[in-house]
């Protein structure tokens, strides 16, 4: 670039959003720079480049929930005919799991900085600050560095809170620690009840550890809360208990080393346990103020720490951002790398492709799963107003759960429509096994403006739980029986 500055791009964050824009930007030509860095829990967990996903997120929250999942194959087995000599004796050994999952991380590690090396994306493994809106400093093994480039791209995603009570950051840990916690966890009070303080309370549950979730207002707000609560009724079926409507006080060590957790409920009356281990789920915060934005000039959002970016672009033209920094954008993988992308071919490649944000299919990996498109009840009927809108529902029975006598109580769908006409559709809910791979094709045929009408038309593939999609007929209105004939 000769007297120009020393890079086309500047990424500051190897995560999903800054990896894929960085390694697009570079295919189109662009030379390109990635900063990674990750500071310590203050457990002292750390971990290599790739960012939450790969490292203490999606990955081996996966990989976890896979292995409980597994003890409820284990179980089912046996009533399909499998023998094992002595069935009282199957036990799980965490330290395997662990070792297992943190190979498969390191090894996606190591890829991805193969990955860039083949790019020729260059990986500077050093925390990035602006200095002022045209240069990132930076400090690597090799000292301290100055970079200049032409664009910048935010994509330091966030970390986990911890709320402000004493023994908090002492004694607590988060999802950053949980996957490679040298210790089996034993018994968890998981703070939060969101997806993240959902999903670890079921995996841990499912490996066979006692699990508490303790919940301030309601178990995944922002989600269908009628599914919600099936989600919840679900996991308290499965062993899960519910502090509901509790704030944690304080986390004290006891002297035999076990955790004791002091939490008031509602009406300010005070309780207390001891657990092995507290986890807090209770949100996470973006990482721009340990990166200096505001030396360059980009505004932060209304909670002081995201960026309400505009189409991808902050206040200041040549500074951009992408991922979980992003200001009311869903937190999600594949949300971050598509915006990375398009805004790469945007910049390096003559695109004009805007990101669409909406009708984000997501899962929740609980126990039993809960997958969703598009609007919840309460915002369809919020929105349009309950003339407008037909709600569909149905519980059902998937077939495999026959044999083993698995509860079927919570098995259920919904799908929302406009009222009217080919009754658009607006939201597709579903609880079951596999809920995500169930959602992914719908989300694609909402994509392509799926109505009612073009759902009941669609033949099923049977014997699946998607095809309870493509039978749905039950509307609330009716008042009819969304139970299926027995
Ligand atoms: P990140 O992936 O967080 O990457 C940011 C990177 O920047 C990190 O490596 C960070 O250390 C680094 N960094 C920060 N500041 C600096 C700096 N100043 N200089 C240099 N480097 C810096 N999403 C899904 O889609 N599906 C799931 O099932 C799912 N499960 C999840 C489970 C858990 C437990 C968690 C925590 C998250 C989960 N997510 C899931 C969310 C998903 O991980 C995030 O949405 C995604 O990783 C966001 O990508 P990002 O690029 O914005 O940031
Ligand atoms: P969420 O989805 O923001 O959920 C946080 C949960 O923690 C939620 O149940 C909160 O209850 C609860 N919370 C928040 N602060 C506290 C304190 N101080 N004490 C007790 N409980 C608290 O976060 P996740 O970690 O599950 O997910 C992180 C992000 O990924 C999230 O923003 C998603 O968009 C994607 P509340 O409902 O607020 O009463």
């Amino acid at each position: 670039i000769g007297d120009g500055p020393d890079y086309d791009l500047v990424v500051i964050g190897g995560g999903s959003g800054g990896l894929a824009a960085a390694k697009e930007a570079a295919s189109l030509g662009a030379k390109v720079a990635v900063l990674d860095y990750v500071t310590p829990t203050p457990k002292g967990t750390r971990w290599g480049l790739g960012g939450t996903c790969v490292n203490v997120g999606c990955i081996p929250k996966k990989l976890m929930h896979q292995a409980a999942l597994l003890g409820d194959a284990i179980e089912d087995s046996q009533s399909y005919g499998w023998q094992f000599s002595n069935p009282e004796n199957i036990k799980h050994d965490w330290g395997i799991l662990r070792q297992a999952v943190q190979n498969h991380v390191k090894s996606v590690n190591w890829v991805t900085r193969v990955e860039l090396r083949d790019k020729k994306v260059d990986y500077i493994n050093g925390l990035g600050l602006f200095k002022d809106a045209h240069t990132v400093q930076t400090t690597t093994k090799q000292g301290e560095r100055t970079i200049t480039s032409k664009y910048f791209l935010i994509a330091v995603g966030g970390r986990p809170r911890y709320p402000n009570i004493p023994g908090a950051t002492e004694y607590g840990i988060t999802s950053d620690d949980v996957f490679s916690l040298e210790d089996s966890p034993g018994k968890t009070l998981v703070i939060g009840a969101g997806y993240i303080g959902l999903e670890c309370a079921g995996f841990l549950r499912g490996l066979g550890y006692d699990a508490t979730v303790m919940v301030r207002s309601v178990v995944l707000r922002g989600f269908d809360q009628q599914m919600a609560g099936l989600i919840s009724a679900a996991m308290e079926e499965r062993g899960v208990k519910f502090l509901r409507k509790c704030v944690p006080k304080s986390i004290e060590k006891a002297i035999d080393g076990k955790l004791l957790v002091k939490w008031t409920s509602e009406n300010g009356q005070e309780f207390g346990d001891t657990f092995d281990t507290v986890l807090f789920a209770i949100g996470r915060r973006a990482l721009t103020r340990e990166m200096q934005v505001e030396k360059a000039g980009v505004q932060v959002a209304g909670d002081g720490e995201k960026i309400d970016a505009v189409n991808e672009q902050t206040n200041v033209p040549h500074i951009y951002a992408v991922g979980d920094v992003l200001y009311k954008k869903p937190e999600l993988t594949p949300v971050a790398i598509h915006a990375g992308r398009l805004l790469a071919r945007r910049l390096f490649g003559n695109s004009t492709v805007q990101m669409d944000y909406e009708n984000v299919a997501t899962t929740v990996f609980s126990p039993l799963e809960y997958g969703c498109v598009g609007i919840s009840e309460e915002v369809a009927l919020q929105r349009y107003g309950e003339d407008n809108v037909e709600i569909y529902h149905a519980y059902y029975k998937p077939t495999e759960f026959f044999i083993p006598q698995r509860s079927i109580a919570h098995c259920y769908i919904k799908v929302i429509a406009k009222r009217g006409g080919d009754q658009k559709v607006l939201g597709m809910h579903f609880i079951g096994p596999q809920a995500g791979e169930v959602i992914q094709g719908f989300a694609a045929a909402m994509k392509c403006n799926l109505t009612m009408n073009a759902l009941m038309s669609t033949v099923g593939i049977h014997p699946t739980i998607a095809e309870e999609f493509t039978r749905i007929n039950v509307t609330k209105r009716s008042g009819k029986d969304p139970n299926p004939a027995s």
